[in-house]
């Protein structure tokens, strides 16, 4: 396989686009097509100040990269979640995470949730969500945290390494329930609504897992490999793995159902109603909240002061 645009080997090939690159040129274009989404949805200027939610795999340290090389003023954030223990999971993507950070001078916050609140997450989940998944909690702390984190530092947008594999398989998710409201939220940027929330920003939205990775690859990157052990069996892998059959007859498929969904949104064919909910501050923490008093995230933390 030759570059499509030197003749020299090429180290990917994208069929979706018709297109084979060596390593020079895929770094050249990778870089490009990222900027020119954040340029489509309007996602954020140069004199945006960017938080990068990192969580030491390839998407984020990618992400991460390619903001940095683009010039655009963006530090990040990583959540230690306490999954596997010392030598676990969290550690060992926090160290990538950290090297990462050293290795290119750039700022990296990182937020103990043990340290922090005094419970790490499985634990929290144990004692709140008896036997299931901690992932709903997680999906929770991590937001809250990533919220007030944004806040107290007065950056403009959170920026997440989610790609198209992650959207298409959530895109898939939402519609074969038809969860509207879900599929109302599901876009590249979500604006802030609340000054407390920020901006949410997902620049790798048109670029598959395998460009992701490649990238990573080819610029060296040194990130976790293993996905978190919570993941196993989810049901985001078994609708990737439906996803990446049709593509695999179909190049494009993938792009062209998330596209095609944006589209659809854009003329107004879902016209989700968005219930206009009231916003009150938690009396706690601070942040908006539309239950009375507290929110979610401090009532868990409550939670789990009574359950010992
Ligand atoms: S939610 Fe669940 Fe992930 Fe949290 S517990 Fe692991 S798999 S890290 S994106
Ligand atoms: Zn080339
Ligand atoms: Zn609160």
């Amino acid at each position: 396989m030759k570059c499509n645009k030197c003749g020299g080997v090429a180290v990917i090939g994208m069929r979706h686009h018709r297109l084979a690159l060596c390593a020079d040129h895929f770094v050249e274009w990778f870089i490009s097509y990222t900027q020119r989404a954040i340029e489509k949805y309007h996602m954020f200027g140069s004199d945006d100040q960017l938080l990068v939610a990192v969580s030491g795999g390839k998407d984020s340290l990618a992400l991460w990269d390619v903001l940095s090389q683009l010039g655009y003023r963006a530090e990040g954030m990583y959540i230690c979640l306490g999954i596997g223990g010392d030598d676990g999971y969290s550690a060992a993507s926090q160290l990538k995470a950290q090297a990462f950070a050293e290795a290119h001078g750039l700022t990296l916050h990182v937020v103990d949730v043990r340290q922090t609140y005094g419970t790490s997450i499985p634990e929290l989940a144990r004692r709140t969500h008896r036997g299931r998944k901690p992932c709903a909690v997680c999906g929770l702390v991590k937001r809250h945290i990533m919220n007030r984190v944004a806040y107290e530092g007065g950056y403009d947008a959170i920026a997440t390494g989610h790609n198209l594999d992650d959207e298409a398989a959530v895109l898939m998710q939402n519609t074969l329930h038809w969860q509207a409201g879900y599929l109302g939220r599901q876009a590249p940027v979500l604006p802030s609504t609340h000054p407390r929330l920020a901006r949410k920003v997902k620049p790798f939205v048109h670029l598959y897992e395998r460009e992701t990775a490649a990238y990573a690859i080819v610029r060296g990157i040194d990130y976790i490999y293993d996905e978190c052990p919570h993941a196993v069996g989810s049901t985001t892998i078994f609708y990737k793995g439906l996803l990446n059959q049709l593509e695999s007859r179909s190049p494009g498929a993938k792009l062209s159902f998330y596209l095609s969904f944006l589209q659809a949104r854009r003329e107004g064919l879902l016209s989700v109603q968005e219930k206009t909910l009231e916003l009150n501050d938690c009396q706690r923490c601070g942040q908006p909240t539309t239950a009375p008093g507290l929110c979610a995230f401090c009532r868990l933390w409550e939670q789990r002061m009574d359950s010992g």
